[in-house]
């Protein structure tokens, strides 16, 4: 597997790079990103000679959120987009998995990550330049773009996962994961015990490393996950203070424990719902014990925000070939295509189908909206034909208004899963709950050979007057 500086020479090849220098960590790196989404084409960008940082002290952000650096990254052929990609992301996703047990992490002796260590009064986790992301955000977040590696002391699982993290003070962060995360649940078997946890925090790496950890695999397969897409084992280093496995050649790793009982205030933050809903709270610390970091350490920044964000893109193609592969294993026959949308982020599923026999689209739907990835804090599912390219809203607002009654076609499911970052859940609360709504906007299949002919233009039709018109229609 390549490290980090290797990719970015490869992301530099394919000019998937731009780089900016001057910007302050205070808000303009955070702005520049979100900016950046929202050009009709964006690459990734790395942010150097940042405001009161050494040059070669830098941050890289939106390192996953196109099509071809998510190729790059993932080892995949180049050039498919969309439905292609999710074609192309099927078969990989389930072969990863499959491969996943043969990919056990392997230590070696040393690494990259071994250039600088940190202790005692050294440690300064505002030696890099953490950036304050969204004007109303609690404080500087080092981890947003990580994966935070843990042990469950019960059968010493390793799991990486991506949970926020925000700097308190040189020495200390707060650790915000939610409800059932693993992670979390990790911490909490520590606690329980009156132990502290373990914990190393990986905030500049390969992106597919944290990519991975933000991805809802099997418990604690993360790191043989990342061994099967490059088809060989992680290389990890036995950190001395925690014992935990970390990788050999990232570019900055913080080591420490949480401590039972102790917490401290945590967010508000901007989410990826594109609000800052679940506001502040206590969470529990890191007591950072060292800092490990290359020379000219670079951070991955991966803020989250109103979509298309840093994330959107990524999470829409890899979660609409995850519920695609689930409804093909629950069964259903004739999916043609399902899109989870970037813009809204994966709370608006759509499903296209060949109707092959009544209540074929409200199975498909069902099994969509309640998959194992399709679950969370859904919203809308929508099933349409297959003439309707579900990743063209325009397209599926068309089958939804003239192929659905809502009085017989739209059902609501309630007390579905929701979570803290609900925008639409009243806090304080522990009713997580949220309705899915479905929509049925195929045509109806008992007289679908009935239904209204649709108006469409003919390609030969289409050729020859193009062809009369070119001046016109061009
Ligand atoms: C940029 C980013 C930030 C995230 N932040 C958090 C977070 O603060 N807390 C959380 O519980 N999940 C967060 N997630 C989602 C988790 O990473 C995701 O649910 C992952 O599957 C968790 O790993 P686990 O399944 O091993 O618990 C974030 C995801 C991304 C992409
Ligand atoms: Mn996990």
């Amino acid at each position: 597997m390549d490290d980090l500086r290797v990719w970015l020479k490869k992301a530099q090849e394919i000019k998937q790079i731009d780089q900016v220098d001057g910007a302050d960590w205070d808000l303009e790196i955070g702005t520049i990103t979100a900016l950046n989404w929202r050009k009709k084409e964006y690459h990734a960008l790395v942010f150097d000679n940042i405001k009161g940082y050494p040059a070669g002290s830098r941050v890289l952000t939106s390192s996953t959120s196109n099509a071809p650096l998510v190729a790059l990254t993932f080892n995949l052929p180049p050039g498919a987009s969309g439905l292609e990609l999710i074609e192309v992301l099927r078969p990989k996703l389930q072969e990863w998995e499959h491969n996943s047990p043969n990919y056990d992490y392997q230590y070696v002796k040393t690494g990259a990550i071994m250039e600088n260590v940190l202790e005692g009064d050294r440690i300064d986790l505002l030696k890099f330049p953490v950036p304050k992301w969204h004007e109303l955000d609690g404080g500087r977040y080092i981890g947003t773009g990580d994966a935070v590696i843990t042990r469950d002391p019960d059968n010493d699982e390793i799991n990486l996962g991506t949970y926020r993290i925000m700097v308190q003070d040189k020495n200390t962060t707060a650790l915000y994961i939610s409800p059932g995360k693993h992670g979390r649940v990790h911490y909490e078997k520590y606690h329980a015990r009156g132990q502290p946890c373990p914990v190393v925090i990986s905030v500049g790496h390969h992106p597919a490393l944290f990519r991975v950890a933000n991805m809802a695999l099997r418990p604690g397969s993360e790191y043989n996950y990342i061994g099967a897409v490059f088809g060989e084992p992680v290389k990890v280093i036995k950190e001395e203070i925690t014992g935990l496995p970390i990788p050999a050649d990232a570019d900055i790793v913080i080591a420490g424990f949480s401590p039972p009982g102790v917490t401290r205030q945590e967010g508000p933050f901007g989410e990826w719902t594109g609000y800052y809903a679940s506001k502040d709270r206590q969470a529990p610390i890191l007591d950072v014990k060292r800092i490990y970091h290359r020379n000219n350490p670079i951070l991955v920044g991966s803020p989250p925000g109103r979509a298309p964000s840093d994330s959107s893109y990524f999470r829409g193609v890899t979660t609409s070939a995850m519920v695609f592969n689930e409804l093909s294993q629950a069964g259903i026959p004739d999916v043609k295509g399902v899109w989870m949308g970037e813009a809204p982020l994966v709370q608006f599923i759509v499903v296209s189908i060949k109707q092959r026999y009544a209540g074929h689209a409200k199975q498909a739907a069902l099994i969509a909206t309640q998959s194992r990835t399709g679950a969370y804090m859904g919203r809308y599912t929508v099933v349409v034909d297959d003439d309707i390219d579900p990743t063209d809203l325009q397209e599926v607002l068309w089958a939804i208004c003239t192929r659905s009654d809502p009085e017989k076609d739209i059902d609501i499911i309630r007390r579905c899963w929701s979570t803290p970052l609900d925008p639409t859940i009243r806090k304080p609360t522990n009713a997580f709950y949220n309705s899915r709504a479905i929509i049925d906007a195929c045509k109806p299949y008992e007289w679908k050979d009935e239904f209204p002919q649709e108006i469409t233009i003919s390609p030969e039709l289409k050729e020859r007057v193009l062809n009369k018109f070119k001046d016109i229609i061009k």
